[in-house]
C-alpha cells in the first residue's frame, strides 16, 4: 500500500514510517510513504505558494498550480511503479475540517484499498477550483482546529496501516481493540503489570485466580461499565445493533442499581 502526501512541511511525516509498529511494517515494505512538496513544483524565484484571497479577508490562501503540478507528478511517479491496478488511479483524499469524520469503519474500508494521495493544507485554506479538479473526498478528524493537515494524514495513515495483514506482532492486538466489533464497539477493560503491588495498590484479584473463564467476564464487566460511565452514546450504539447480551445488560442493570444506592 502507498500513500504520497502533498505538504509544505515533510519533515512532520517522517516520523510514522520510522518508528513503532508502522516503522517496522514501512521497513518490512508492507507499505510506503512519500512526500511532496509544493514548493518544488513552483516556477517563480520566490517559489510562491500561496497568495491572498480574492474578495478580501484574513490569512492566505494555497495556489492551485503547484498543488495540481504534484499531483500530476504523483501520478506518473506511481504509474511508473505499477502502484495502482489498471485504469483504477488512486484517490486524491484532502484532509479538511468540512470533510467526512474519520472512523474505524472507514479505516477498514481504506485497508483493502491499494492507499492514496493526501493533501495537507496550510493558511486558510486551498484554491477551491483545485479541490473541485482533482480531490474526490475530504477527511477531518472531528471538530477542533489543527494548525494544517499533517497531523490529520498522520492519523489516517497509521489507523489503516495496522489494519493490514502482518502489521501487528500479536494478531489478537487488532481483534481486541476498541470499537472491533469483536469487542462490539465498547472501551477496553483496564491493564495492569508487575509487581502485583505497586505503591500500595493491588491488581484485581480475578485477574490473578488463572481462571480464564472469570477473567473473561471479569474484563467484559469492566468493559461495559466503563463504556456505560464515559461514552454512553457507544452504549446505544451497541444496544441497537444488538450486541449486548443479556449479562451485558445485567452487569448494567446490577451497577446502576449500586450506584442508585
Ligand atoms: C481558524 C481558521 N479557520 C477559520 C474559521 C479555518 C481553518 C483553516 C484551516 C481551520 C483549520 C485549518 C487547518 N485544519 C486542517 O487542515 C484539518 C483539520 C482540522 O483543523 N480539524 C480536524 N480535522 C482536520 S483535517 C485537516
Amino acid at each position: 500500500m502507498r500513500f504520497d502526501l502533498i505538504t509544505l512541511f515533510p519533515d512532520m511525516c517522517a516520523a510514522l514510517a520510522a518508528q513503532g509498529v508502522c516503522g517496522r511494517a514501512h521497513q518490512r515494505g508492507v507499505w510506503s510513504l512519500q512526500t511532496w512538496n509544493p514548493r518544488d513544483y513552483t516556477r517563480d524565484v520566490h517559489r510562491t505558494v500561496d497568495d491572498r484571497p480574492f474578495g478580501g479577508g484574513p490569512g492566505m490562501v494555497m495556489m492551485a498550480e503547484p498543488l495540481a503540478l504534484a499531483i500530476e507528478a504523483i501520478r506518473a511517479d506511481r504509474l511508473a511503479a505499477g502502484a495502482d491496478a489498471a485504469g483504477l488511479p488512486a484517490p486524491v483524499v484532502l484532509l479538511s475540517p468540512a470533510g467526512q469524520v474519520h472512523r474505524q469503519a472507514l479505516a477498514r474500508r481504506w485497508a483493502a484499498g491499494r492507499g492514496a494521495i493526501l493533501v495537507c493544507g496550510r493558511y486558510e485554506g486551498i484554491d477551491q477550483r483545485f479541490i473541485d479538479t482533482y480531490v474526490d473526498q475530504q477527511v477531518s478528524l472531528g471538530d477542533f482546529v489543527l494548525s494544517g493537515g499533517e497531523l490529520a494524514a498522520l492519523v489516517l495513515v497509521d489507523s489503516v496501516v495496522r489494519l493490514l495483514p502482518g502489521v501487528l506482532h500479536d494478531a489478537e492486538s487488532a481483534e481486541q481493540d476498541s470499537f472491533n466489533p469483536a469487542l462490539t464497539g465498547l472501551l477496553d477493560s483496564p491493564h495492569y503489570t508487575r509487581p502485583e503491588i505497586w505503591r500500595g495498590q493491588a491488581v484485581p484479584e480475578t485477574l490473578l485466580s488463572g481462571h480464564h473463564a472469570r477473567i473473561q467476564a471479569w474484563r467484559r464487566r469492566q468493559s461495559v461499565r466503563l463504556t456505560r460511565d464515559r461514552r454512553p452514546d457507544l452504549i446505544e450504539q451497541a444496544r441497537a445493533a444488538g450486541r449486548l447480551s443479556r449479562q451485558d445488560e445485567a452487569c448494567l442493570d446490577a451497577s446502576q442499581a449500586e450506584n442508585e444506592e
